[in-house]
């Protein structure tokens, strides 16, 4: 059994920096669950543009205020503490934050630890697992 702590990851190779945002990676590929697991801090005031080509993504806030917009439809969804999103076809979107996020992210497949977005707001292809 994996048990771990947010408090002991802080300042740890855990805990990635993206600018935006800070990505406290609980699990990760090297775990072995087929997914990794995340408590992300948006920063306040922050718009980021992602696009997860090669990941699916499922974030459930916390704590917190902002909002995603899908490029393309324009469809804004307000992100509040309960609120959900799954980005199931790679969806390309803007996550603004009006107020500091703290949110769960799900990778599928799990990212390796460090990842940090391209140009694109992606991360690159995770490697195969070897089993
Ligand atoms: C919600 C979101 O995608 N934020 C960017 C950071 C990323 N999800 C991560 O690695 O925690």
């Amino acid at each position: 059994m994996i048990v771990r702590h947010l408090e002991k990851l802080l300042g740890t190779e855990r805990d990635v920096d993206g600018g935006n945002w800070i990505s406290r990676r609980l699990l990760t590929a090297d775990d072995g669950m087929g997914f990794s697991m995340h408590d992300t801090i948006i920063k306040s005031g922050t718009e980021t543009p992602i696009w997860y080509k090669h990941h699916l993504e499922a974030v459930y806030c916390i704590a917190g205020k902002g909002e995603i917009e899908l490029v393309g439809s324009g469809e804004i969804f307000p992100i509040q503490p309960g609120m959900l999103y799954a980005l199931n076809r790679h969806d390309r979107h803007l996550l603004r934050a009006s107020e500091t996020l703290q949110l769960i992210c799900v990778f599928n497949p799990p990212v390796t630890g460090r990842e940090v977005h391209d140009a694109d707001g992606a991360y690159a292809p995770s490697p195969a697992i070897a089993s």
